[in-house]
């Protein structure tokens, strides 16, 4: 199974959504291997939003980054990148279609709840750059029987 990386963004800490977004994710089935809160400094958010750091937004992004301690998380599943990157909605939130979760709790393009990868190549950079291995857990559910059939996990 697929992992992915995920961050719920200052906006969420802020408006009290923290679990409100993790339940959506627990719902869909998806495998909470890692989780931790942390503060970004601009030194890993440049890393991490690399293909921006030249647009014009980009110190009022990293600021907004900054505001709160952030939640990051690993998720495991079954084309986990893809379905995460489905259920999260496109970055602007006002576009993002109701029932995702940009397109549910959110108004802003920047204050969009959370970060997801993009890729599986992505994702294992993000999760290598904000983890250390030993924060990952790779445990089964007893629910697994009942998420996937045999020829899925
Ligand atoms: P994504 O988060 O949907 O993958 P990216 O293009 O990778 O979107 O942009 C990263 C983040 O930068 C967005 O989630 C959003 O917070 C912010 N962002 C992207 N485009 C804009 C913009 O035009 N104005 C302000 N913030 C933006
Ligand atoms: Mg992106």
């Amino acid at each position: 199974m697929e992992q992915t990386f995920i961050i719920l963004k200052p906006s969420t800490i802020n408006r009290s959504l923290v679990g409100d977004v993790i339940t959506r994710f627990q719902r869909k089935g998806l495998i909470i291997a890692g989780i931790k809160m942390m503060q970004l400094d601009e030194k890993i958010l440049r890393e991490h939003y690399a293909h921006l750091v030249d647009r014009p937004f980009f110190p009022t992004l990293v600021k907004s980054m900054m505001a709160t301690p952030v939640i990051v998380m690993v998720l495991r599943g079954k084309d986990v990148v893809s379905v995460v990157r489905s259920m999260v909605g496109a970055t602007n939130c006002r576009n993002a279609a109701p029932g995702t979760i940009r397109g549910d709790f959110g108004m802003s393009g920047q204050e969009n709840i959370v970060h997801a990868s993009d890729s599986n190549e992505n994702a294992a950079i993000e999760v290598a750059r904000f983890f250390r291995p030993e924060e990952i857990f790779d445990y089964t559910p007893v629910t697994l029987p009942s998420l996937y059939a045999p020829d899925e996990r």
